[in-house]
């Protein structure tokens, strides 16, 4: 940069999104989708730390067989306080609403989202739902699980079920919403230029994602809905009793849930997606086959729910026919994970934190979907079904897989959102700690599982404590893990390098604005001429040397 170009730099980077205005008010009622995007961060981070601390105690209680640190019914209403925020309040908005909100009209060459109001109501709408679903926690909390199984949630459970649900159900319209808001934004507001087939592969996954959103979700809030009327007013839907079936239940809650898994996955997908092509310079190897494979992961995912169902009781055939299905989603997952690598070979890669959690991703993504296959498959899960196997399978793919490409996607776009750069080399050991805490709290959990214990005890037998204990040794590293990047992350608002408009020399229109950018994100609407990632095939004589074998 030369003398002239830093001034003009520093003149544009005193007024930006973050100072035109500081008023609460100028927040609370703001339209734009970068303060939205942080409005959601904090939430999402919010309620995390409330999940966690739930998990810390789950995690206390199980490092002695015996149930000695508290009751099994408060025990019960851990887990389900874990689930439902970690599920609803974390996971499902986490990506989307946060990094998505931010950068997606950024990656578009757009001033904002197509309906920044509706954003806003978004945001409202899931803080009341948090809001409602905190308070039945306070009240006395709720012992159903995350998945509110009925006829125990709508007969027996004797709790704050109905109000549980509301929260989340009201969450969900703030989901359906986001959902719609992306696909339009991305099918009418893209830069000139910005063809389908040019546009960055985080936003395809976005694209997907919102897909999911806006279809399953009003069919969990249908099944919520249920609980409640049979609940409040005794209409049979799921009770036996009064003449339900709850095998329904099941079929509408995995109708949705197993979706929603791929809510949770595709955006990390995504995420990783840019991450590596950025830190390895290349074009992602197969762009069309990795674009389409979102679209495949998000239509598959409607016709496999019926694999959480096979001890339910459902007939044997579907059991097989579900079985079948689920081993295909298996393939647009390994079209992903073998074009990534495709593409790390030969590239000039560079170890900066965000890669390393992207490289993470792709390790433990992988390890937590060959367990999937093992699940899938219909003998194997009928022994393994209810076990720790499978707590460590989902949490494989959830945190290993999904809360690693966000801690990624955070970090690569901290810069842009801050215009400040955090310190690397703590970024780099934060990610090393939570890889090698993640995997010692986690894979113990395999085996637990594999030699038979259950899920869902605050007691258990004596030969189990020994993974347990490991595990307990892992969560408290992973805890670190989570912590220091919180507090590298806050040293580097006041302390941190400014950061350039693209510090990273990434492709992607959010790198040609300001960091961070000004309040309507472009001087000058940007024309473009090229596939987002296409970097040029060489970047430097050394990487020449390397390939052409010249010392
Ligand atoms: C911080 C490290 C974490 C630890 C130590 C941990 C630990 C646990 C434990 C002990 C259970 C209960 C298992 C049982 O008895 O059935 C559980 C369940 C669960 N966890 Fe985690 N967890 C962690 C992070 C997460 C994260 C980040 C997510 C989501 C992003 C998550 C999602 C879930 C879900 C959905 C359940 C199922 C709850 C249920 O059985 O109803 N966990 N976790
Ligand atoms: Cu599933």
């Amino acid at each position: 940069m030369n003398a002239a170009q830093e001034f003009n730099f520093s003149i544009e980077a005193t007024k930006n999104y973050l100072n035109v205005n500081y008023s609460v008010k100028s927040w609370l009622f703001t339209r734009d989708h970068k303060r939205i995007g942080l409005l959601y961060l904090f939430s999402i981070i919010f309620f995390f730390f409330i999940a966690a601390m739930a998990a810390a105690l789950m995690r206390l209680e199980l490092l002695t067989p015996e149930g000695d640190l508290v009751l099994a019914d408060t025990y019960n209403k851990l887990f389900t306080i874990h689930g439902v925020l970690m599920v609803w309040f974390f996971l499902i908005p986490s990506i989307p609403a946060t990094l998505g909100n931010f950068v997606i009209p950024l990656m578009l060459g757009a001033r904002d989202v197509a309906f920044p109001r509706i954003n806003l109501l978004s945001w409202y709408l899931f803080i009341f739902g948090g809001g409602v679903t905190l308070y039945s926690i306070i009240i006395g909390g709720v012992d159903t699980g995350w998945t509110f199984y009925t006829p125990y949630s709508s007969a027996y459970s004797n709790s704050y079920v109905v109000m549980m649900v509301v929260g989340v159900f009201v969450a969900g319209f703030s989901s359906i919403l986001t959902g719609l808001n992306f696909i339009v934004t991305i099918h009418k507001m893209r830069a000139p230029g910005l063809t389908w087939m040019r546009l960055p592969l985080f936003i395809w996954s976005m694209y997907a994602t919102s897909l999911i959103l806006v279809l399953a979700t009003p069919v969990l809030a249908i099944t919520l809905f249920l609980i409640a009327l049979e609940r409040l007013w005794q209409v049979g839907i799921f009770n036996p009793a009064l003449g339900g079936d709850p095998i329904l239940f099941q079929h509408l809650f995995w109708f949705y849930s197993h979706p929603a898994v791929y809510i949770m996955i595709l955006p990390g997908m995504g995420v990783v997606s840019e991450l590596i092509a950025c830190f390895s310079r290349k074009q992602i190897f197969g762009y069309t086959f990795v674009a389409f494979s979102s679209l495949a992961i998000a239509v598959l995912g409607f016709l496999v729910w019926g694999h959480h169902m096979f001890v339910s009781g459902q007939s044997v055939y579907a059991g097989m026919i579900f079985s079948l299905l689920s081993f295909l989603v298996a393939i647009p997952s390994a079209v992903k994970v073998f074009n990534w690598t495709a593409t790390l070979y030969r590239g000039s890669i560079s170890l900066k934190t965000p890669m390393i959690y992207a490289l993470g991703f792709i390790g433990l993504f992988t390890l937590g979907g060959m367990t999937g296959i093992f699940l899938a498959t219909l003998g194997v899960d009928v022994h393994v079904t209810d076990t720790y196997f499978v707590i460590a399978h989902f949490h494989y793919i959830m945190v290993g897989g999904m809360v690693l490409a966000f801690m990624g996607g955070l970090h690569y776009w901290w810069p842009k959102i801050t215009g400040r750069l955090y310190p690397e080399k703590m970024g780099q050991l934060s990610a090393l700690i939570t890889f090698i805490g993640f995997n010692l709290t986690f894979f113990p959990q395999f085996i637990a599982g594999y030699l038979g214990m259950p899920r869902r005890y605050h007691a258990y037998a004596a030969e189990f404590q020994i993974y347990n204990v490991l595990s307990t040794a892992g969560a408290s590293i992973l805890g670190v893990g989570y912590v220091l990047p919180i507090f590298y992350f806050l040293w580097s608002l006041w302390f941190g390098k400014k950061a350039s408009m693209n510090p990273w020399d990434a492709r992607g229109l959010e790198w040609q604005t300001a960091s961070p950018p000004s309040q309507y994100n472009f001087e000058q609407t940007p024309i473009v001429t090229e596939q987002t990632h296409a970097y040029p095939l060489l970047t430097s004589e050394k990487t020449l040397r390397k390939v052409m074998h010249v010392r």
